[in-house]
């Protein structure tokens, strides 16, 4: 019976393991910080959506797709200064760094929404869902909020 002790460790082992691996999915490491989505006029057919994201794990994770029911086609977008003018640009992810932070914001990362299937109004929600490099998701809603223009044509001007 004197084995007995270390059968029941190398158990709790074994469980405190595979409970560490079902932790460690950059779903659940990653943390979606005051969400919002632009509010755009009847007839505009394109948004974005804005968010703050936290990476609690000790590795760099990545958002590699997004989707949402709002949208026919959800795209990763950044902005770039070319001569003087700011463009969006496609890119193929967006990082966290480990135990860092990546803010998506006007003129700068965001998740472009294409082809909007309604009207976007404040004090509406619009579900997206990220999905990171291992393959897990993360799903959040973001209210749709208004956001002032002429604050993003004086960062455009400079
Ligand atoms: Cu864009």
């Amino acid at each position: 019976m004197k084995k007995l002790p270390y059968i029941m460790f190398a158990l709790f082992s074994l469980l405190f393991s595979s409970h560490l691996q079902a932790n460690s999915q950059a779903s659940d490491d990653i943390s979606i910080i005051d969400p919002y989505v632009r509010a755009v006029p009847p007839g505009q057919k394109i948004s974005a959506a804005f968010l703050q994201l936290d990476n609690a794990s000790d590795t760099m994770q990545s958002i590699v797709s997004a989707s949402s029911p709002a949208a026919e086609v959800v795209e990763l977008h950044t902005h770039i200064h070319d001569n003087g003018m700011m463009k969006m640009r496609r890119i193929k992810k967006i990082d966290i760094p480990a135990k860092g932070q990546t803010v998506l914001k006007p003129g700068g990362l965001h998740i472009m929404l294409i082809d909007l299937k309604n009207n976007l109004k404040p004090g509406q929600e619009v579900s997206v869902t990220l999905k990171f490099s291992d393959g897990s998701e993360k799903t959040f809603s973001a209210p749709v909020r208004k956001i002032q223009m002429p604050g993003m044509m004086k960062k455009m001007q400079h």
